[in-house]
């Protein structure tokens, strides 16, 4: 039950990355909105700022504006391409979709790559520092006329704090795995330029952001966007046991999760529901994968070359044996 307790602690850990949610009246709570019915209004809203805008992307390698973007209305569509236009295109830039399985509904996240980078990819809980602006989309009405419009909440122009996608909004750890960093060279003056790396832009569903609640600036319901480049990644062990979540990541697809009672893991070793990112003891043998994984002389061994000892992950001794070498 000790495992339970921990995977607990674990998950009341994880809140919003913009956790300055607004402070209601009791009074004002309403029941929060169906998920599949507001999913259904922010895809349709998303399609059609995808339809109706286009983009323009500053290529200035070696200066902090390279790959800036900026999205404009359409007026001239024989020479503004839509985002929309590069969907699944064979060069970049290239729009792409990812579904994401949440709220029993099945999410599409529109991203558009400007290019995937050239060094390593985080998994969706490392950190990452990045750069990137955020705008929320909303239908406004004005002299009765209903247009799509994006506005601005956020910009990290100098990014100087790696974020947790453990932490951040589901959109972001949905889609920074699918960018890699680039290379950096440290200036004389202290400042760091970045190039090469992973730039793009996703387009989120309110429900794999904030939702009802919002977040300062930001509406309820509101769909996102953000443009980002992603200068570097961190690697973290969010169970603690000496070994990086991105190498507890089993089939190797990038993600890690914990997923619904019943549904096949393939990152959990032994199937009780605790994804080895999570789980102490990965392969419930009643030594924590930790200990396993200390040799005598206190140095760890790496995951991958600890022995199975005579294959009998079972063996209560298995760890003894291990370590005094009698089993092989
Ligand atoms: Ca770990
Ligand atoms: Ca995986
Ligand atoms: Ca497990
Ligand atoms: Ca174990």
């Amino acid at each position: 039950m000790n495992k339970f307790k921990y995977y607990f602690i674990l998950i009341i850990t994880t809140f919003s990355l913009f956790s300055c949610s607004k402070n209601n009246d009791a009074s004002e709570i309403t029941p929060p909105r169906d998920f599949a019915v507001q999913y259904a209004t922010d895809i349709t809203n998303i399609e059609e700022y995808l339809k109706t805008y286009y983009i323009t992307v500053v290529d200035h390698a070696g200066f902090v504006d390279d790959q800036d973007v900026t999205y404009t209305k359409i007026t001239d569509a024989a020479n503004q391409p839509s985002i929309y236009s590069y969907l699944n295109a064979s060069t970049f830039p290239k729009l792409l979709s990812r579904e994401v399985k949440l709220h029993d509904i099945t999410y599409k996240v529109y991203y558009l790559v400007l290019r995937e980078g050239t060094g390593a990819a985080p998994c969706n809980v490392d950190g990452v520092l990045a750069a990137y602006k955020g705008d929320y989309l909303e239908q406004t009405v004005t002299s009765n006329v209903t247009s799509l419009t994006a506005t601005t909440f956020e910009v990290a122009k100098y990014p100087q704090q790696m974020l947790s996608l453990y932490s951040t909004i589901t959109g972001w750890s949905e889609i920074f795995p699918q960018f890699k960093t680039g290379s950096y060279t440290a200036n004389n003056d202290g400042t760091v330029s970045y190039s090469d790396f992973g730039a793009g832009v996703m387009f989120i569903p309110s429900g794999l952001a904030y939702y009802s609640a919002g977040s300062a600036s930001i509406p309820a319901y509101a769909p996102l966007i953000f443009s980002f480049k992603l200068y570097e990644i961190n690697r973290q062990d969010q169970d603690s046991d000496g070994i990086p979540s991105y190498l507890e990541d089993k089939n190797g697809d990038g993600y890690v999760k914990v997923l619904a009672t019943g549904v096949e893991n393939a990152d959990d070793t032994d199937k009780d529901g605790i994804p080895d990112f999570l789980d102490v003891d990965d392969d419930a043998d009643g030594y924590s994968t930790k200990l396993e994984i200390t040799a005598a002389n206190g140095t760890i061994i790496p995951f991958a070359d600890i022995p199975s000892c005579d294959g009998d992950t079972t063996d209560p001794a298995r760890l003894k044996k291990h370590l005094d070498k009698s089993c092989h």
